[in-house]
């Protein structure tokens, strides 16, 4: 996602972190306010850009080699790189987290990547390796040229919030909140948090990134990569998308949330 879907899923979050987890990363990340979270949701994205950061870049995403549309599937030997991955990425800052021999500061840094990429395994394209994650395919979205990836990371999400200001993503999240708490979530989103074990990171992330990918399949390019190339996308694609991306940034938000509170538990 781009800043304001990776804001959002932090909003989510703090929405639904019991005051444990709230009062302990607000330590760790030396930061009182509400925006705790929200504030560093994007760190890994001007880290990865850094010359000491460059080895994180491939930890934002999983590369999956499966067929889309006809074959969508995300298995951990095939896809986590030698580099490392999303899901390998997840498992190591938790366990960094959960170190108490640890500085702070490298605690800090475990907390602001599992922010960033918690938000990015749920972003389709992040679980799919057909041409860079669709970095490659050029598409229109209205007048603007621009690629299938950054058409999900951020055209998207910025049409259905009309910005991208930080104060744009937090009236998202409430919304999305309302909908989780007794809107069109209310009944589903238990079962988001099914099969999440602190002790099993990587099934718990494959979990996530198996469910992302399978909107490639089903939603980012049903008709394959012909279906959207050189088209534009800002009309019934991406009517069709709202309702998706919506759902895979509230479900980021959420599993955050339970998350952070399995950390910030394990963690005293
Ligand atoms: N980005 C950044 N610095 C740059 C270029 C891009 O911080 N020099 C940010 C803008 C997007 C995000 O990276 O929000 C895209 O990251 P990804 O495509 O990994 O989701
Ligand atoms: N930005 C964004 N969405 C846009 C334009 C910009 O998220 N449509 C982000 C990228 C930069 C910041 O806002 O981090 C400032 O961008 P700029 O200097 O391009 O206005
Ligand atoms: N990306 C991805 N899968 C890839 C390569 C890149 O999901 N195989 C993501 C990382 C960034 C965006 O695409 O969010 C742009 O990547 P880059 O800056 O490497 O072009
Ligand atoms: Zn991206």
């Amino acid at each position: 996602w781009g800043g304001l879907g990776h804001e959002t899923v932090a909003y989510v979050a703090a929405n639904f972190v019991h005051s444990d987890t709230k009062a302990y990363f607000q330590n760790l990340l030396g930061d009182n306010s509400d925006d705790y979270l929200a504030a560093v949701a994007t760190w890994a994205d001007s880290f990865r850009y850094s010359h000491e950061g460059r080895f994180s870049a491939p930890l934002h995403f999983i590369d999956a080699e499966d067929d889309p549309p006809n074959s969508c599937s995300v298995k951990f030997d095939r896809d986590c790189g030698d580099s490392g991955c999303v899901v390998s990425a997840i498992k190591n800052y938790t366990s960094q987290l959960l170190d108490p021999s640890l500085d702070k500061d490298s605690r800090n840094t475990a907390a602001k990547f599992i922010i960033q990429f918690v938000g990015d395994i749920h972003q389709p394209l992040h679980a799919e390796n057909v041409d860079r994650g669709g970095n490659s395919i050029h598409v229109l979205f209205g007048r603007a040229h621009t690629n299938l990836h950054h058409v999900w990371d951020t055209s998207i999400p910025e049409k259905i919030v009309g910005g991208y200001a930080l104060a744009d993503a937090k009236k998202w999240a409430a919304s999305l909140t309302t909908e989780i708490q007794s809107g069109s979530y209310r009944s589903v989103a238990r079962q988001w948090l099914a099969g999440m074990d602190l002790n099993d990171p990587v099934s718990t992330t494959l979990t996530w990134a198996t469910e992302s990918n399978a909107i490639v399949c089903s939603t980012v390019m049903p008709d394959g990569i012909e279906g959207v190339e050189n088209q534009d996308l800002s009309g019934d694609y991406y009517d069709a998308a709202v309702p998706v991306v919506e759902q895979q940034v509230a479900r980021g938000g959420y599993r955050l949330a339970h998350w952070l509170d399995l950390v910030a538990t394990g963690a005293t």
